[in-house]
């Protein structure tokens, strides 16, 4: 089913009604759910929202490892509230999709089955107490540099969404910062483990943004549609410009050589990621794809009993009102 409705992009849509379509993006309008809209936006934005979505409920297990392990009582209730916004992030997202006719157990069953991604970062293990500093103030805050301008995306439900979305992540890396501060400033193996946490999270915090514009498959139409605002490597840029003097402020290095100001063009100069390594990621093959897709999996089938119950007692609610009528 899923594969059916994202298969094909082309467009056999009227072409009065595409036009009309178009204008009122150009105009700013935002596009609600039951309104009209052409098969491929729908599609679209099945596949991000629901890749969305999927990415904030697998990005609660790299930092649910470390719940049972924070250092400080405070840490443990501030990582905890973090991770439970992750999992509040990813419903919002699921429901922003079901107005597009998709339901939350077909997205769930495309994620099990490989056929909907969820980002890529969430396949690298956090090894240290160091990596939840940097999971919060680079992977957070590449979200954030993302989700900002997705406010004013075209589809109603996602640019709301993204407004309560916004306003978490802001806290979530502030406090990713803090951790780091801390242990920056700590005994020199502290500093020793913050520095490794950003050597191993620096690039794929990089790759987050997609693949550099020349291979990004689906930029041109859905920035023409406001379902994306800015290309991958315009945000990948705007997040290096903001995040090499948060690394020198906290006197680590940005594990890059190449890291150096261009006054010319206002910003970084840096080095691509592995995109060999990108598009590994993304077809499976990343560090811990297969214990993410595990961990869900085992999680859809613990959860089987309450699902059936929940459907038996909607069942049961709606045979009452039918004899009651
Ligand atoms: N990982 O043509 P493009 C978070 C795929 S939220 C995996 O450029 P597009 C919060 C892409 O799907 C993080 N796959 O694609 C948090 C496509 O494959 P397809 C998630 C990727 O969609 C923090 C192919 O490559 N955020 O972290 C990735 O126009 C801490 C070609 O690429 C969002 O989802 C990737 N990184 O642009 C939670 C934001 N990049 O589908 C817990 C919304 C690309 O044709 C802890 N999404 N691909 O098979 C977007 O803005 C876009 O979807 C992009 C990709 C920018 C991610």
């Amino acid at each position: 089913m899923y594969a059916q409705m994202v298969k094909s992009e082309a467009s056999n849509d009227d072409p009065h009604l595409l036009a009309a379509f178009q204008a009122r993006i150009d105009a700013g309008e935002k596009i609600e759910p039951k309104e009209w809209m052409p098969e491929g936006y729908r599609k679209t934005l099945i596949r991000q929202i629901g890749q969305h979505a999927h990415s904030e409920i697998v990005g609660q297990l790299p930092e649910g490892n470390w719940i049972t392990r924070a250092p400080t009582l405070e840490r443990k209730a501030i990582l905890l509230a973090k991770v439970q916004d992750e999992a509040g992030h990813g419903l919002y997202l699921y429901c922003a999709a079901e107005t597009l006719g998709i339901s939350r157990d077909e997205m769930t069953e495309a994620l099990l089955s490989g056929k909907m991604k969820y980002s890529s970062i969430f396949n690298y293990p956090t090894l240290t107490w160091a990596d939840m500093g940097a999971v919060g103030w680079l992977v957070d805050g590449a979200a954030i540099m993302n989700q900002v301008p997705l406010q004013r995306t075209s589809f109603g439900p996602y640019a709301r969404a993204m407004v309560r979305i916004c306003k978490e992540e802001s806290f979530h890396q502030r406090q990713g910062y803090d951790i780091m501060m801390k242990m920056a400033q700590g005994t020199p193996a502290q500093k020793a483990m913050a520095q490794d946490a950003l050597n191993r999270f620096w690039y794929p915090s990089l790759m987050m943004f997609g693949p550099s514009d020349k291979d990004s498959v689906h930029s041109a139409q859905s920035m023409a549609w406001k379902i994306k605002m800015n290309t991958n490597d315009e945000l990948r840029q705007k997040f290096v410009d903001q995040t090499v003097p948060q690394a020198e402020y906290l006197g680590l290095t940005i594990p890059d050589p190449a890291v150096k100001w261009n006054e010319e063009k206002g910003g970084y100069d840096f080095s691509e990621p592995d995109w060999a390594e990108f598009f590994e990621v993304i077809k499976g093959n990343g560090p811990c794809n297969a214990e993410r897709i595990e961990a869900r999996q085992k999680a859809w089938d613990d959860g089987a009993w309450f699902r059936d119950g929940l459907m038996a007692h909607a069942a049961k609610q709606r045979a009452a009102k039918v004899a009651a009528e």
